[in-house]
């Protein structure tokens, strides 16, 4: 079988799941939210990473039932940590440039959210620079009616995509996340040190939150915090975990 007709089966069989990342806030060490990554698990195989198959998805088409059931999926599960006691946790949703496109997206979320009963404010979208700089008029108008719907988009990998600084002020963001690249050598590298304070002293003047992402070790979570970056995720907290290995961590963290 092709790639193509693998996921439209796997689709059918139910093959997919979702795995969840712990961001915590450095000032308080508390959780704020958790980003849902998902996982292919063809039965008797080890999990296919998403990276081998959303481009597949993207170039297919196969994306928009995917992403469709992402968001219900995660949204569902936002919506079970807030009856276990967690009613200000964030989920984020990653999407894809063909998803974020498609006419179908708003009626998408819409539609995860009120299947779930998921209060808008519990959810975020992230987005890469790339998806909004082709089509920044259009893209614009699709953030907007996002946001009015009262859910937050965050930059996911800011710094590696088009830098146009313009888009920033023009687009109705929430967050930047610090791509994990410039994160990796953070404590040794002085140039990827520059560009991490200009990311949040960017975020900062901008109002926008700023999440590191890939914070991997003691010393690179000292030094993000120091700096003022507000929420970090990476190794250092957790990996991404299952859904019920996600609420026992959130039950023995405050
Ligand atoms: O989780 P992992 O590091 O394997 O993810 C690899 C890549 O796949 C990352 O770029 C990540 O953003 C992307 N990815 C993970 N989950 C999703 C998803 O649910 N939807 C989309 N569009 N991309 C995802
Ligand atoms: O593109 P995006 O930022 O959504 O992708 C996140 C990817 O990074 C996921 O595949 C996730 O599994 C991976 N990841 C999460 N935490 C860490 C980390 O601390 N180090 C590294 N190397 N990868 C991480
Ligand atoms: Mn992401
Ligand atoms: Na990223």
């Amino acid at each position: 079988l092709t790639m193509e007709a693998n996921l439209r089966r796997a689709l059918k069989r139910d093959e997919f799941l979702l795995v969840y990342q712990p961001k915590i806030c450095t000032r308080t060490g508390r959780i704020v939210g958790l980003e849902a990554l998902v996982r292919w698990a063809p039965p008797g195989k080890p999990l296919v990473s998403p990276a081998e198959f959303i481009p597949v998805a993207e170039q297919t088409g196969l994306i928009v039932p995917l992403g469709r059931w992402i968001l219900r999926e995660a949204c569902a599960f936002a919506q079970e940590c807030r009856a276990a006691g967690r009613p200000d946790l964030t989920v984020a949703v990653n999407l894809s440039a063909r998803q974020f496109h498609e006419r179908a997206l708003l009626a998408d979320v819409a539609a995860a959210l009120t299947e779930s009963g998921l209060p808008p404010a519990n959810l975020e979208l992230e987005i890469t620079e790339s998806m909004v700089m082709s089509e920044a008029e259009e893209a614009i108008e699709t953030l907007r009616r996002l946001k009015a719907m009262g859910l937050s988009i965050s930059v996911d990998d800011f710094g590696t995509g088009y830098s146009s600084l313009s888009y920033l002020k023009r687009f109705p963001l929430d967050a930047l996340k610090i791509d994990q690249g410039f994160v990796r050598d953070l404590t040794t590298d002085a140039e990827d040190r520059s560009i991490v304070a200009a990311i949040i002293s960017l975020a900062r003047s901008l109002g926008l939150q700023v999440v590191a992402e890939g914070v991997e070790t003691a010393d690179h979570l000292d030094h993000l915090a120091a700096g003022g970056c507000d929420l970090v995720q990476g190794y250092l907290i957790s990996r991404p975990l299952p859904q019920d290995e996600a609420q026992a961590f959130l039950r023995h963290h405050a």
